[in-house]
């Protein structure tokens, strides 16, 4: 049975395209600096997002985690959504390995704003509490359904954190995704924080990695973070070579992932018992609340599977549906036709 994989856009194929250009690419060994794809790759990144270098590294969470270590010093706090990957889906990361506390701060559809930021800085001055380190923000946010936060809202968060002292990361795992909502240029997006990571393996569609960008000299010391963390890589051109047709090719036509979840939410919208704004799906991400229909996250994913969809739950309530590049409008259908049987099945 083939099933329409909607857990998430991580599940997509290398496209031909990719798979070509992988087995072509030139390679050499990147501890050495010496693996022109990657360095190519790297080079392509950084002036994308307008940022001095960038570098490549084989997960989201291994770059944030990386660009958390690198801002702050054991024992400081780290401000944060409440629903953030960074606090919810990295295994306490920044605690086990950076010695860091999340300061995790509720946002309105999980988006930030400055007056709640401020509200919970410390600063250095005050020698018995506990200092803050770092501001980190996530666009598009994933856990809140895929919600986009607004350039100027960037900027101000940004502007009013680096006036604090405070350094600010983006994990911008579906940056391009952000970019495509917003019609904004994704250097835009990541100009005013002091390091991005973003992802390839997402709705871009490479089989493998991400990168982190900032100033050179960030980036210099990101190189040895990346090797302590045990991300160095060698003949990885191979994967970075699907990374360039990532960059190059996919990113063009996230606004039809964007049509497909809008016609999932709106669809899900009208069926009793099920709970979503569309207004508040911006990307490809949908979740929505089935607390109402009797039913567990347990029985809608199997029940859902049983008729060839595959969805997550994100906690108890609340299951998530994410379209990609080898999703169709007609599988988004058949789908929702699926969610609608799964209710009417039941007594
Ligand atoms: N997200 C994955 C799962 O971990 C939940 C998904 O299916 O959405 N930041 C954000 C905003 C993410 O959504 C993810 C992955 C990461 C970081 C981590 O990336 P990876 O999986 O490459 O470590």
């Amino acid at each position: 049975m083939s099933f329409i994989d909607l857990r998430s856009d991580t599940v997509t194929q290398p496209t031909p395209e990719m798979r070509e250009a992988m087995a072509r690419a030139e390679v050499g060994d990147d501890v050495f600096l010496e693996d022109p794809t990657v360095n190519r790759l790297q080079e392509m990144a950084a002036a994308m997002l307008g940022k001095e270098a960038a570098l490549f590294v084989p997960s989201g969470t291994m770059g944030n985690q990386i660009c958390i270590r690198l801002h702050t010093q054991p024992g400081q706090e780290v401000i944060c959504e409440e629903r953030s990957h960074i606090y919810n889906g990295e295994m306490a990361a920044m605690a086990a390995i950076s010695g860091l506390l999340a300061r995790p701060v509720s946002g309105e559809d999980g988006l930030l704003d400055w007056p709640s930021i401020e509200a919970v800085i410390r600063p250095g001055s005050v020698y018995y509490l506990t200092r803050t380190g770092l501001v980190t923000l996530e666009n598009s946010h994933n856990f809140a359904g895929g919600t986009v936060m607004p350039v100027e809202r960037m900027e101000e968060i940004c502007n009013r954190a680096h006036e604090a002292g405070l350094p600010v990361h983006l994990d911008g795992a579906r940056i391009f995704n952000a970019a495509t909502t917003l019609n904004r240029d994704v250097e835009e997006l990541a100009r005013p924080f002091d390091s991005v990571m973003f992802c390839l393996s997402k709705g871009l569609c490479a089989p493998v990695g991400s990168l982190i960008a900032g100033s050179r000299s960030f980036i210099d010391r990101a190189l040895g973070a990346r090797k302590m963390f045990g991300g160095g890589m060698r003949q990885v051109g191979v994967l970075a070579a699907a990374g360039l047709v990532a960059l190059e090719k996919m990113r063009k036509r996230l606004a039809e992932d964007h049509a497909n979840a809008q016609l999932l939410a709106r669809g899900i919208a009208e069926i009793p018992g099920l709970q979503i704004d569309p207004e508040k799906a911006h990307t490809n991400i949908i979740i929505f609340d089935i607390s109402n229909t009797g039913m567990s996250i347990a029985d809608w994913t199997e029940k859902l599977k049983a008729r060839g969809v595959l969805a997550i739950g994100i906690n108890a309530r609340e299951l998530r549906m994410v379209t990609h590049h080898d999703v169709s409008r007609q599988d988004c259908e058949t789908a929702l036709a699926a969610v609608r049987e799964v209710l009417a099945l039941e007594p």
